[in-house]
């Protein structure tokens, strides 16, 4: 009997090895196709950089919510291979996000995206649980502390977690498995500009919340769907970068956020900078390298893509690079885009930057079966 039993222990052992050659991301109850995405977003460093776009499938510039239409594929003819979504706005209840996309349709965009191969990343813009204005509400600092275990707005907090946790246990595909996705939560955590950022907080306040949030969605809610991202603003040493960081068990993905403002010779400068130093925290951490956002906002230059981006994406490895929303015109004199769409003046160039054997669009991550065991 105990021979038997002995025997099992080893069959079992002897497949999980051999189903596996896999390590496990940060959370060690990941389904298997989150265990998968892990490990092939890995092995995909050295394919080459796969290219995405925030809100790609539900509007660009000058349309929205047209069936299938993306301004890229209006472009290159095929879609990102990374789609990227936002929640601000979901704690609240409220049916549509702060850039007015309906949480329903978010739902189809996701589920078509990762039917077709694509990577899907999540961030959240949440209010400021203490004062109830946006995310942008830097006032007053306690925010952290109101919202931690024996603060003022823990249930609160708790509450909204528990609706964030709700949405990504709706993530399923045809077969009713769960949809793996990138949450990228507390984006830019080095800058100022959110209550959860820079100045508005100590760095063990933002980490302590990074962990409390992981462990809530994760334990309590019994989320298992995600690989977690931690991205910085533009930073200028290691120190700096890992600051605020929460740890290795906290993160899967390393990454950061740049956009240009300046000359493209200061731009290469700083992005190769960043991600040099970025390549060497994540093989020191074992991490995923990406691009977690990037823009030139309105795209002045024709020739940015092959004569500023790519030299750049193609000297570093980086999974993923994600252009920011093509929001179009928002109001008079105020319009945002970060990819061309038809007609616009870098859209050849952008041609040209897709053609590179190292730029991956959906149907190159498609051939790489990102969520398939290998
Ligand atoms: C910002 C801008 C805003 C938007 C916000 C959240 O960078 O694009 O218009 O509301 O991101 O997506």
């Amino acid at each position: 009997m105990r021979k038997a039993v002995l025997f099992f222990v080893l069959i079992i052992s002897i497949e999980r090895n051999a189903l596996a050659q896999t390590a496990l991301p940060c959370d060690k109850h990941a389904t298997q196709e989150t265990i998968n995405l892990y490990n092939n977003l890995k092995r995909s460093l050295d394919r080459g950089v796969m290219l995405g776009h925030q809100d790609d499938l539900a509007y660009g510039v000058g349309w929205k919510y047209e069936d299938g239409r993306s301004d890229i594929k209006d472009i290159v003819g095929d879609y990102p291979a990374v789609m990227g979504f936002e929640l601000g706005r979901i704690e609240l209840d409220h049916p549509v996000n702060l850039d007015s996309v309906p949480f329903d349709k978010m739902r189809g965009f996701i589920k078509t995206a990762y039917a077709h191969g694509s990577v899907i990343t999540i961030s959240w813009h949440l209010n400021n649980p203490l004062t109830g204005k946006t995310a942008w509400d830097l006032s007053p600092k306690q925010t952290i502390a109101s919202i931690l275990p024996g603060g003022e707005k823990n249930a609160l907090y708790n509450s909204w977690l528990d609706k964030v946790a709700a949405f990504f246990l709706s993530l399923k595909d045809a077969k009713g498995e769960y949809i793996p996705i990138i949450f990228r939560p507390f984006h830019e955590l080095n800058g100022s500009w959110f209550w959860w950022g820079g100045k508005n907080c100590t760095p063990d306040e933002i980490k302590h919340l990074y962990q409390y949030t992981e462990s809530y969605l994760r334990d309590t809610t019994a989320v298992h769907n995600l690989l977690y991202a931690f991205n910085t603003d533009k930073f200028y040493s290691a120190d700096e970068y890992l600051e605020r960081f929460p740890g290795d068990d906290y993160t899967d993905v390393l990454g950061f956020d740049i956009y240009q403002r300046n000359s493209n010779d200061e731009f290469m400068k700083d992005a190769n900078n960043m991600l040099s130093m970025l390549d060497s925290i994540s093989f020191a951490h074992n991490k995923i390298p990406a691009l977690t956002e990037f823009g030139y906002a309105n795209l002045p230059d024709s020739m940015w893509w092959t004569n500023v981006l790519l030299p750049v994406l193609k000297s570093h490895k980086v999974a993923y690079a994600l252009a920011w929303r093509n929001a179009g015109v928002k109001k008079i004199d105020d319009t945002e885009f970060y990819m061309p769409y038809k007609g616009q003046a870098s859209a050849n160039n952008f041609i040209l930057f897709c053609n590179d054997e190292k730029i991956l669009l959906q149907q190159d991550a498609a051939k790489e079966k990102l969520y398939q065991t290998h």
